[in-house]
């Protein structure tokens, strides 16, 4: 059975989703934030990033979200979460996934987790104050070069959707106003509508 460490509010949201969309057998289970269970030794034996989220499958434990989210696609393939056999539409599938990961996610962070990178108070505020404009850039590019539409990468719904889905959610809290962005409101809001997505909600807020 697979078991997947998450925390409600955070990028964990897109494997939780995945793992519903793929009809896959799962038990989900909870890292508080509140408490710091991601720093405590029992959490970091699962993961020693200290971080969510975390697969743990028979073969070993799998972190960062685009491996967690391929895994997922490839290990059951009648969900056509992605286009396993096209080299070159998968290769696209990965960048997009890659920049959520590397480029959007890490715009966000600078928001609440600028001890990663400095010391000085005065820098996690220089910080904090860039991230409106970094994430408005990021989903500027989203918008008008890189979402393919009605899904995120085309016609086809993949593992890009509810990845987006996870992180333009957070533009509201990284004070961007979504509207600007027409047509990735307009997928948020149909992924709202999903079946696994409210399911998986519904559990992350209960
Ligand atoms: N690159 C990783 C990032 C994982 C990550 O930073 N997760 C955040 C939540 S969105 C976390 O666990 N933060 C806990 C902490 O920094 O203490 C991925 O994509 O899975």
């Amino acid at each position: 059975m697979l078991k997947l460490f998450y925390t409600p509010a955070t990028c964990s949201l897109a494997s939780h989703i995945a793992l519903e969309e793929a009809g896959a057998s799962y038990e989900a289970h909870r890292v508080d934030f509140s408490k710091a269970e991601q720093t405590k030794p029992e959490y970091l034996a699962v993961n020693p990033k200290g971080r969510v989220p975390a697969l743990v499958t028979d073969r070993g434990t799998l972190t960062e979200t685009p491996a967690i989210l391929t895994y997922i696609a490839q290990t059951f393939p009648g969900a056509r979460l992605a286009p396993n056999d096209d080299p070159f539409e998968f290769a696209r599938l990965q960048s997009f996934l890659s920049y959520l990961c590397s480029t959007v996610h890490v715009a966000h962070a600078h928001a609440r987790r600028g001890a990663r990178w400095a010391d000085d108070p005065a820098a996690h505020e220089a910080m904090k104050a860039k991230v409106s404009k970094n994430m408005a850039d990021c989903f500027a590019l989203i918008e008008g070069t890189m979402f393919a539409g009605p899904f995120t990468m085309g016609d086809t719904y993949t593992i890009a959707d509810p990845y987006l889905f996870t992180i333009a959610s957070w533009l509201e809290g990284d004070g961007v106003d979504p509207a600007q962005f027409p047509k990735i409101l307009d997928h948020r809001n149909r992924m709202a509508e999903r079946r696994a997505v409210a399911k998986v909600l519904d559990v992350v807020r209960s």
